[in-house]
């Protein structure tokens, strides 16, 4: 079975995110969402909303399965017997860390890391955008799952009178 992990913080899942996720899916006849537990950092959602609202948002792709882990990616892609991971680059800027991770990665477990042009619609898309717009009160309904844009309104308090 050919299997993938698509990596992240998901705090939250955008568009992007579900761009990049589904089209693994179709590449891929497994597709693992890895949404890492990061303890030095807390987000606007916890990890368990975040998985909650991701399983949501990708309960009609049926090969696809959401997992947390924390530590190393390499150790997670061997736990789940994927050996490679799939990134979306939205930039130049994106894709010297990334290739910096990658090629940790392949050094440390030979996980091979493919990249994934993002969809131009979403190249500027970031959660902590997204955040820091829906914060001031900016409409950020196109770039978010409905039901991610209605959680993140709720949590910043910022649902229509
Ligand atoms: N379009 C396309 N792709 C996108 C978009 C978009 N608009 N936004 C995000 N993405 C993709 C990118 O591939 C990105 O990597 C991924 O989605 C996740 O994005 P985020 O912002 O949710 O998550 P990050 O960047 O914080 O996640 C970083 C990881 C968790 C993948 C990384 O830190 C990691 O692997 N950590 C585990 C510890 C480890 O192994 N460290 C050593 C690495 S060598």
């Amino acid at each position: 079975m050919r299997r993938a992990v698509c990596p992240g913080s998901f705090d939250p899942v955008t568009n992007g995110h579900l761009d990049i996720i589904g089209r693994s899916s179709r590449l891929f006849d497994e597709v693992i969402v890895g949404v890492l537990i990061n303890q030095s950092k807390s987000g606007l959602f916890s990890v368990d909303e975040r998985i909650a609202m991701l399983r949501e948002v990708t309960a009609s792709y049926r090969n696809v399965r959401v997992a947390a882990f924390r530590g190393l990616l390499v150790d997670f892609c061997r736990a789940q017997d994927a050996p490679v991971v799939v990134k979306g680059l939205r930039a130049v800027s994106d894709f010297d860390y990334e290739l910096q991770m990658a090629q940790m990665n392949i050094g440390l477990a030979g996980v091979e890391t493919l990249f994934m042009p993002t969809n131009p619609l979403y190249s500027f898309l970031s959660s902590s955008l997204v955040k820091e717009v829906a914060k001031w009160g900016g409409d950020v309904s196109a770039h978010l799952p409905d039901v991610v844009h209605q959680r993140l309104r709720e949590r910043l308090g910022t649902q229509p009178a």
